[in-house]
């Protein structure tokens, strides 16, 4: 069944310059990029897209980190695209979930700087898409 997701180089991969490396892995696997924009979002939005971790002890920091700087936002289509895209992104853990092969495992140190997010749900890819890209 063909899924969409919402897909995220957070700054630290902006400023690391993986942009082409993630997109390059998306397109290997076969996926389909439907929409793509690279901008700097407010704490409003950042706070939105994850408030599900709100009241967490990373909260702030994570709120922080997400908005120093750009990030890429792409919805990603595909049989399956929510898991597929999770499985090249690697566990949250760069370092004790991810293994090598994976974007977080290749390029990730830091659980906070894991260089990329995906929709962990249909709901979430609802959610996550309409809030990214309300035109779409
Ligand atoms: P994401 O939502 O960004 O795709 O990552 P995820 O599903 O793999 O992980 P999640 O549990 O949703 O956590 C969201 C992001 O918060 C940061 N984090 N920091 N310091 C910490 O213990 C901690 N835990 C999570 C990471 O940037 C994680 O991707
Ligand atoms: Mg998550």
């Amino acid at each position: 069944m063909t899924e969409r997701t919402l897909v995220l180089v957070k700054p630290d991969g902006v400023s690391r310059k993986l942009i082409g490396e993630v997109l390059a892995r998306i397109e290997r696997k076969g996926l389909d990029i439907v929409a793509l924009e690279l901008r700097t979002v407010d704490r409003e939005t950042a706070a939105q897209h994850y408030a599900e971790h709100d009241g967490k002890p990373f909260f702030e920091s994570l709120l922080e980190f997400i908005t120093s700087g750009p990030v890429l936002s792409a919805v990603v289509e595909g049989p399956r695209a929510i898991a597929a895209w999770r499985q090249l992104a690697g566990g949250t853990d760069p370092v004790e979930k991810a293994t090598p092969g994976t974007i977080r495992g290749d390029f990730g140190l830091e659980t906070q700087f894991n260089l990329v997010h995906g929709s962990d749900s249909p709901e979430s890819s609802a959610r996550e898409i309409k809030l990214w890209f309300p035109n779409l």
